[in-house]
């Protein structure tokens, strides 16, 4: 088979880079290793960036998010149980987020992928990468028992952190930084209503806690754990109790609990492979970099890879201008590094680390006094939590 991209992985970074490839007629295949129902089913992501809903209209898929998805005008600072309000709108001059669940995001485009008739091939085993150094890339893999070729000029590997793309380019190339952090999230989704209108970022004694949610009726709660935590130990009850401590305030009395729906410990690190280019390969997303999830980056960053990416396919396609695909790589990084320290900040600013000496701990409380009472202070955080601007 032939085609202009092949695309692995129907993560959000490879769906939405389809579907905006399918809307200036070029070709793209989507191969995913999983089914459909796991892809759809994995609770993930709730917060996105102004950049990130364009990009969800610009692929026509923004429907959904419009009509259910949940303006945030601010988030909540909670320290040892007093809350202090960073007030998105009014410190970055009118920016804003949307909660709205990576999960329906996934639905949304894989809905668009099933009106195009070009869908996604689902449960595609095996995928291996031949011949990336030359203008005809080749992918294989084997589906229903049978092995399928195909042969393209670009291919976008959108596979996540644990895919095959990133492991395809050859090791004295691909140079990578990491930092793994001494504990994990303990996530859980619940129906329950959300205890506060805005999200909430704990820092305790105890460990960090996180108040967010999916909707009006849905809340998705985290404590910080360790990370080889036994979920087995952690039955709702003991969850919700921690959570009453943690997140305090009138948090404690106004928190409903119920069962959850969905239970998952979250390892956390910051990593980045570069370059993010080698010969015909792209990467995009959690294939070439991961953030801890404390700043809401992850997917924002994805998306911003994708536009990025459709941009400089767009160039090569329409005016045989390789220019933007050449600094690919060069232009994603960038603003992968700002996002990378924004996002070990707030890591750093509200984990408690179990190796912190008073010296740490002193200094951790400084900073969180200074961002409080500094206009400053809050201005960076809230500009960097909403997303730089484009260059
Ligand atoms: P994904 O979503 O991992 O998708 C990759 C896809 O590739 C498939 N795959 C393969 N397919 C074919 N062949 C192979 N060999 C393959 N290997 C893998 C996989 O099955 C999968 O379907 O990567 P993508 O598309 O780059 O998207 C990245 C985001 O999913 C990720 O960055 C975010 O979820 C991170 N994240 C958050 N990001 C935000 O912007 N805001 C948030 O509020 C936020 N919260 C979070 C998060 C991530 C979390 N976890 C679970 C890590 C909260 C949590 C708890
Ligand atoms: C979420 O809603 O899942 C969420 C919100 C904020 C974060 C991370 C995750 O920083």
């Amino acid at each position: 088979m032939r085609t202009q991209v092949a695309i692995i992985g129907a993560g959000p970074s490879g769906l939405l880079l389809s579907r905006l490839l399918h809307l200036s007629d070029i070709d793209a295949i989507v191969l995913e290793r999983r089914d459909r129902a796991y892809v759809e089913g994995r609770i993930r992501a709730g917060v996105l960036e102004q950049g990130t809903v364009d990009l969800i209209h610009q692929a026509q898929a923004g429907a959904n998010m419009d009509r259910n998805g949940l303006v945030h005008d601010g988030i909540e600072l909670s320290v040892d149980g007093t809350r202090h309000r960073i007030d998105l709108r009014e410190l970055t001059g009118g920016s804003t987020v949307m909660v709205y669940g990576q999960t329906e995001i996934t639905k949304d485009l894989n809905r668009t992928h099933d009106e195009m008739g070009r869908g996604v091939v689902f449960d595609a085993l095996d995928v291996s990468l031949h011949d990336i150094e030359t203008d005809t890339p080749r992918v294989r893999y084997h589906k229903d028992g049978q092995q399928h070729e195909v042969v393209c000029d670009f291919i976008a590997g959108c596979d996540g952190f644990h895919g095959v793309c990133r492991k395809s380019i050859p090791d004295p190339i691909l140079k990578t930084y990491e930092k793994v952090y001494p504990f994990a999230w303990l996530g859980i989704l619940a129906n329950t209503p959300p205890v506060s209108d805005e999200i909430v970022y704990a820092r305790h004694d105890r460990g960090f806690a996180l108040f967010s949610m999916r909707s009006k009726t849905v809340s998705r709660l985290y404590i910080q754990c360790r990370p080889d935590e036994d979920l087995e130990e952690w039955p709702d009850d003991r969850i919700w109790e921690e959570l009453q401590i943690r997140l305090g305030g009138d948090c404690t009395n106004r928190l409903e609990t119920g069962p959850s729906l969905e239970k998952s410990v979250t390892p956390m690190r910051s990593f980045v492979a570069e370059p993010m280019r080698h010969g015909r390969l792209f990467l995009a997303g959690d294939a070439a970099h991961i953030v801890p999830p404390t700043g809401a980056k992850g997917l924002n960053l994805a998306a911003a890879d994708v536009r990025v990416l459709y941009d400089a396919l767009t160039a090569f396609y329409r005016s045989a201008d390789s220019g933007p695909l050449d600094r690919y790589s060069q232009s994603c990084l960038k603003r992968i590094w700002k996002a990378q320290r924004f996002s070990w900040w707030m890591t750093s600013l509200l984990h408690n680390f179990p190796d912190a000496s008073a010296f740490d701990l002193n200094i951790q409380r400084a900073e969180l006094d200074y961002l409080i009472g500094s206009r400053a202070a809050k201005t960076t955080l809230a500009e960097n939590y909403v997303g730089l601007p484009f260059e």
